[in-house]
């Protein structure tokens, strides 16, 4: 299942997001570090090509894919040496898959900023800051076990050492580890380290309902930073998003029509999310139930049919593979099957998003 970490300095609106998104009941109040332990729910994905699926296949059962969001406590400059709430919370941000970092920019008398006053740019660079800090420290740590290793005339140990250097060049350059050149040492040992800037990042400015000519202006300086990143940004309002997130879903999305939102701040999310993943949806249809899953673009059949069941990998012989969209315009499997759209594919098939497959393999 994704993980998708909330982070960001104290009193931005993260469990505001975090309810929004998944209609839970986390602690919010307009003082710093409210969120003391993390808050985690997990969330079915809405993909309406699941209901097709079902339907065409008389299925009563639908088992969309999940999100799983945490929600973390507020970080602040300082953070990696303890301050704050001291650096343990840390820790849950290397086990999330990308990070949701939340930059204030609502206006609010009643919310204290941490800083004082309003300036995106400036808080998600301390926030970034002290994660590269927090992994300069996991880096050197590790350098001088590599140096004692060194010392006694281990071999790996020495190229370990270079490459650790190249790493912590990089961070010294202030230069989050997401946009290091890697070869494959570098990522073997990466995966070793599991470094907290090396997640990839969705920045999410939290705008006020009706911003001013100077949060706009603050707005665009932000994207401008964004983009001079590569770094994908997204805008929502996490009141309205909460607010609404306290009706039924028809409800909500009959008010966010009148409220002319045209993408709620969970499609917004979740779409921003997939992209900076890089994952596809596959569906299935097997006995009752059809089901959609989530695997990175590019995976092989074999692997993804692992997801469903490990015996499915080991003993796979084939995947029956139907676009959705043909699938569609042919009205059943049976028709697609007779139109020569459904492909039987072998292990090497990297699942596209979209396919309907059928698994077929053998049980030992
Ligand atoms: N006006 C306005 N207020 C907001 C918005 N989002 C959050 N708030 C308010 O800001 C305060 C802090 O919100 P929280 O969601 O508790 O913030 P947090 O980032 O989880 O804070 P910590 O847990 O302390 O790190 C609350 O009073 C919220 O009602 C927003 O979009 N607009
Ligand atoms: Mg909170």
């Amino acid at each position: 299942m994704l993980q998708i970490g909330i982070i960001g300095l104290p009193n931005v609106g993260k469990s505001t997001l975090f309810n929004a998104l998944t209609r839970a009941h986390a602690e919010v109040s307009n003082y710093p570090f409210t969120t003391i332990d993390r808050n985690e729910a997990i969330v079915p994905v809405r993909d309406e090509r699941l209901d097709v699926v079902a339907a065409m296949f008389h299925q009563e059962k639908k088992v969309p894919t999940a999100i799983k969001f945490v929600d973390i406590a507020g970080l602040v400059k300082g953070a990696h040496r303890g301050e704050g709430l001291g650096n343990q919370f840390l820790a849950h941000i290397r086990e999330v898959d990308a990070v949701l970092h939340l930059v204030r920019l609502f206006q609010s008398p009643t919310v204290a900023h941490v800083e004082g006053n309003i300036d995106p740019v400036r808080d998600v660079e301390t926030v970034e800051l002290e994660l590269m800090m927090k992994d300069l420290e996991t880096v050197e740590r590790r350098l001088e076990k590599a140096q004692r290793g060194a010392r006694v005339g281990d071999k790996k140990a020495v190229e370990e050492m270079e490459i650790l250097h190249r790493i912590q060049a990089h961070l010294s350059a202030t230069q989050p580890i997401r946009t290091m050149p890697t070869d494959d040492a570098v990522v073997t040992l990466l995966n070793e380290l599991f470094l907290l800037t090396a997640k990839p990042v969705l920045y999410c400015a939290n705008v006020s309902e009706e911003p001013s000519l100077l949060e706009q202006s603050l707005l665009e300086t932000l994207e401008a930073w964004a983009q001079e990143r590569q770094a994908k940004l997204i805008t929502i309002s996490a009141k309205i998003a909460a607010d609404l997130a306290e009706f039924e879903e028809s409800e909500a999305q009959a008010l966010a029509s009148e409220l002319g939102i045209d993408q709620t701040a969970w499609e917004k999310v979740v779409r921003a999310s997939y992209e900076l993943l890089d994952v596809v949806t596959f569906f299935t249809a097997v006995g009752k139930e059809a089901a959609a899953w989530t695997v990175p673009r590019h995976t092989p059949a074999p692997k993804a049919a692992g997801k469903i069941h490990s015996d499915f990998e080991a003993g796979f012989i084939r995947a029956e593979v139907c676009a959705f969209n043909d699938l569609v315009a042919c009205g059943s499997w049976h028709a697609a099957h007779d139109k020569g759209l459904v492909r039987v594919r072998g292990k090497d098939y990297l699942v596209q998003d979209g396919d309907v497959i059928h698994f077929r393999f053998a049980t030992r």
